[in-house]
């Protein structure tokens, strides 16, 4: 079908260090044999590796602004992919990843992961009953989930699907996330917990099991085969901002 998968990832101040190892192994691993277009959202574009990249797969560099205070460029995360949607990445894929850099592919990630709407359930959340779901819990944010509400605790450093349906996601997320700060109100995780309660009323056409989104300080369980994507453990007095 010629189809292109764009993957958006940011890499903003200290975290370009990852990108090396998120670059290299997602060419062996994710979406090999179909288009690939990442989009690297930075403050440091010098500082991006060079990586080899096989046939029908580009990398873009966008440059953002840097800032001491990561809280302000998180709350911009939904906004920045969403306008590079409407600038760019619209004309030049079909589906899109919106993925965390802090992360290693270690096996097949391929067709079996494209739908309308994409999302992970969290590794440390798929055993538990929903009460202990760490939504957003106060009416006040937009963000605000009813404990008696919700399917599954979704993981923020995946989501993806066409590039349409996750263009709307960005921005009804943005609008929350805006709404919430002029109401002087973060959620209790943030973009998180506004991709939680985006996907508890627009459902994901399609839900991936932990293998997508593992978490390399959790030790491997019996239900998880084969992890194919996992955030690595860092240093974390080494790499944020104050
Ligand atoms: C995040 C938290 C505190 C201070 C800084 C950051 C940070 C995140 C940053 O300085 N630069 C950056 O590019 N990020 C992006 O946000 C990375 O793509 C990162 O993977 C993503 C989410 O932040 P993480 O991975 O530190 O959050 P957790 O909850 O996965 O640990
Ligand atoms: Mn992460």
């Amino acid at each position: 079908m010629n189809l292109t998968i764009a993957t958006t990832v940011f890499a903003v101040g200290k975290y370009v260090r990852f990108l090396q190892d998120f670059l290299e192994t997602a060419e062996k691993h994710f979406m090999v044999d179909f288009n690939v277009r990442y989009y690297v959202f930075t403050d440091r574009p010098d500082d991006v590796p060079s990586v080899n990249l096989s046939q029908g797969r580009h990398l873009s560099v966008i440059q953002v602004p840097g800032s001491n205070r990561w809280q302000e460029i998180s709350a911009r995360r939904m906004e920045i992919i969403q306008t590079a949607i409407e600038r760019q990445i619209s004309r030049e894929a079909d589906y899109i990843f919106c993925l965390d850099v802090d992360s290693k592919f270690h096996a097949r990630w391929g067709a079996e992961s494209l739908g309308r709407l994409v999302a992970v359930i969290h590794p440390w959340f798929y055993q538990a009953t929903r009460d202990l779901f760490t939504y957003e819990r106060r009416p006040a944010s937009t963000a605000y989930i009813p404990m008696d509400e919700g399917d599954y605790y979704y993981a923020g450093a995946v989501f993806g699907g066409s590039v349409e349906d996750v263009y709307t996601l960005t921005k009804v997320c943005r609008n929350q996330l805006e709404e919430d700060a002029r109401n002087s109100i973060e959620a209790a995780w943030q973009e998180e917990s506004h991709l939680n309660r985006y996907l508890l009323y627009n459902k994901p056409s399609k839900l991936l099991s932990p293998e997508y989104q593992w978490d390399d300080k959790k030790t491997k369980t019996n239900e998880v085969k084969v992890i194919r994507f996992s955030s690595v453990i860092k240093n974390y007095a080494e790499i944020r901002p104050n």
